[in-house]
């Protein structure tokens, strides 16, 4: 048996970057994980996230966006995979919808390059885009979109080859902190002690952060592809951007070039208002009606797009009450690290969580900004 400092468990996009950042400075790092590597059992797979800055969620994000985008670049040109493209992004709904305010007010507060487009000129830029005409869109160039399955390898090849020990198909049974300091985590196959544990466990996290006390609600989300009715070629990455657009009833979808070839289609996905489920129970057959639902809706707003429905996935978003992010050192217990909650929009993340995390981890205090995450906002919150 290895001799560890940190244990990582739960190996999927912020657990994987944790491991590489930290067997990058040198740390003795052990990684477990439930399933195999890159796995879709969670919410790291699905061939594309998008990636944007001017954050409508909140201007507080900007600076680890910016902090993500420099490390994604790292990445691709460590490992030599092609993790990360920019397509340039529009953010479309009336001038009052949380997608174009929000995001104006992030661009504005940070001096974030982007235009703000009428539907005419929207329309003009995008012709397979049809607005409403009171609809706007903020564009941005540096949005685009970055490939989970990819940005999970990477992070997992570099964290091997940085003398990190990464284990598959073996979970976590349970841990307990050391009386003298440290912690002794069990699994069907041994028994590991390190000086501290991260725990990344994506929609796992009801189970293994019950004692957090967050109301996280596990969501079941569908991704669908779609052959483009009229060819592929207005929906290439070099013509087509990656967008969220919001309607006037408040629900957004979201989408992205056709970034897999001639036949892989074009991907679009409801952003939230999937039911309540478990990464046990999840229905992962997708039936018709959702199919139709979502080709209706695609239909009103890029009306070329869902021509021929071509396959869809389930995903599981880890909800928090206020839709923001859990990372923090355990209010409970000195030696543990956790991440979580990403509620839906955290992929784009990845990278620079992993680096909080190894602060975390090893010195106890990050430089960036994480003051929103602490789960204290969240005792006592009902879901
Ligand atoms: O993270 O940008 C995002 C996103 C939008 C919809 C789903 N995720």
């Amino acid at each position: 048996m290895g001799v560890y400092d940190v244990i990582v468990v739960g190996l999927g996009g912020m657990g994987s970057a944790a491991a590489y950042h930290l067997a990058a400075r040198g740390v003795r790092v052990l990684g477990l994980e439930k399933f195999g590597p890159a796995h879709d059992r969670g919410a790291s797979h699905g061939g594309s996230r998008i990636t944007r800055q001017s954050y409508f969620e909140s201007p507080s994000y900007v600076p680890l966006l910016l902090r993500s985008y420099e490390l994604f670049d790292g990445l691709a040109r460590d490992s030599g995979r092609d993790v990360i493209t920019l397509t340039g992004g529009v953010m479309v709904g009336r001038p009052d919808s949380l997608t174009v305010s929000g995001s104006r007010r992030s661009a504005e507060q940070w001096g974030l390059a982007h235009e703000m487009l009428d539907a005419a000129e929207l329309r003009r830029r995008f012709p397979t885009l049809n607005p409403e005409p009171d609809e706007v869109a903020l564009y941005e160039a540096k949005a685009g979109f970055v490939r989970p399955e990819a940005t999970v390898s990477a992070h997992l090849e570099l964290a091997a080859r940085a003398g990190a020990d990464l284990r598959f198909e073996e979970p976590m049974a349970s841990w307990h902190e050391l009386p003298g300091g440290g912690v002794r985590v069990e699994t069907a196959a041994g028994s590991y002690e390190a000086g501290r544990l991260v725990i990344t466990p994506g929609p796992w996290a009801p189970q293994l952060l019950a004692d957090l006390g967050v109301p996280f609600i596990i969501e079941r989300q569908v991704q669908y592809w779609f052959q483009p009715a009229g060819g592929v070629g207005p929906f290439l990455p070099e013509r087509h951007p990656i967008y969220i657009w919001e309607d006037a009833t408040g629900r957004q979808i979201y989408g992205f070039p056709a970034i897999d070839g001639p036949d892989g289609g074009a991907k679009v996905a409801f952003f939230r208002g999937g039911s309540p489920t478990t990464p046990e129970t999840i229905d992962r057959e997708v039936h018709d009606d959702e199919v139709r639902a979502m080709a209706d809706r695609t239909r009103h707003h890029l009306p070329g797009l869902p021509g021929t429905f071509l396959r869809a996935k389930t995903c599981l978003y880890s909800n928090t009450p206020d839709e923001h992010f859990v990372i923090a050192q355990h209010p409970a217990h000195d030696a543990v690290t956790v991440a979580c909650g990403f509620s839906g929009h955290g992929f784009k993340f990845v990278p620079v969580v992993g680096e909080i995390l190894a602060d975390l981890a090893t010195a106890g205090t990050t430089r960036h900004p994480i003051d929103l995450f602490h789960p204290s906002r969240l005792s006592g919150v009902t879901s």
